[in-house]
């Protein structure tokens, strides 16, 4: 079974240290908020085959077809205060995009702050959650799914314009165990030096190195407006910096956004 090779692929690491592993459940990360109020350590990974209700962010839905995608919820304890915490989806875009990159041979890229992209379609999406108590970070919930095996054809007419998958791009399957291997080591690799620098210029750097969106007209929704502008990359608190028409400089920490067109 997969699970059992990732499980001895991952054996003495941080991420996937232990797995538990669901045939069907409703949302990975509803399972892993479950294992952490539990007390389960930190770099436990819920894991599934398929969701029921696969959950995307404000309120969203995830497509989770059985046995062809992965689905997997990391639990993490970082000793940060709240407002730090997307920076840990932004860390785990840059990750993800590397892994996969990595396994397909595909060009993965980042749109903030969540998204990771093949030729402008998402192929992966990062839910990240907190439970967290006064200004105490409690425990932090990284939500991925990632679009493997997924066949073009299969892929629901609402989401075709905007979805893919790595087989749809790279025309040749991948073992599921290759991609969560590939994208909890990048993690736990990321992640440590997270803990060790915070959100560097390294990362930074990097973020920016894999943007979809840089020197492009993007649109940011706010709940009361919208606001356009070339995306200009992410700051070194990992907020999105956007030149508006004005020719000035706007800073957003939280928003979804659209690229013209869209
Ligand atoms: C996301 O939300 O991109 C976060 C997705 C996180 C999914 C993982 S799977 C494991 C874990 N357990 C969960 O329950 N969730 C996480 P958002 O940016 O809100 O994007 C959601 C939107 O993407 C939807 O409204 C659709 O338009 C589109 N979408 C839905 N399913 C998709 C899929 N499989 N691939 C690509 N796009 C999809």
């Amino acid at each position: 079974m997969w699970v059992e090779e990732l499980r001895k692929l991952r054996k003495g690491k941080l991420i996937g240290r232990e797995i538990y592993y669901f045939p069907e459940i409703d949302s990975t990360n509803r399972g892993a908020h479950d294992q952490g109020r539990k007390g389960a350590r930190e770099g436990t990974v819920v894991l599934a085959d398929f969701q029921s209700q696969g959950k995307g962010r404000l309120g969203r839905s995830w497509e989770s077809p059985a046995g062809l995608n992965l689905y997997a919820s990391i639990i993490l304890r970082p000793p940060i205060p709240p407002k730090v915490a997307p920076q840990i989806t932004l860390l785990a875009g840059v990750a993800t995009a590397n892994a996969l990159a990595r396994a397909s041979g595909l060009d993965p890229r980042l749109k903030w702050p969540n998204d990771i992209l093949l030729r402008g379609k998402k192929v992966a999406g990062i839910l990240s959650e907190m439970e967290a108590k006064d200004t105490k970070t409690q425990f932090f919930i990284l939500g991925i799914g990632v679009n493997v095996n997924w066949p073009r054809e299969d892929i629901p007419p609402h989401l075709l314009e905007i979805a893919t998958s790595l087989r749809a791009e790279g025309g040749r399957e991948i073992p599921r165990t290759l991609i969560a291997a590939e994208v909890f080591e990048e993690l736990e690799q990321a992640y440590t030096s997270f803990l060790q620098e915070g959100f560097s210029p390294r990362l930074r750097e990097e973020w920016n190195r894999l943007s979809w969106i840089n020197g492009k007209r993007v649109t940011v929704a706010l709940p009361d407006k919208t606001i356009s502008g070339e995306a200009l990359g992410v700051d070194t608190d990992g907020a999105l910096l956007l030149l508006d028409r004005e020719g000035k400089t706007q800073r957003f920490i939280a928003g979804d956004i659209s690229l013209r067109g869209e």
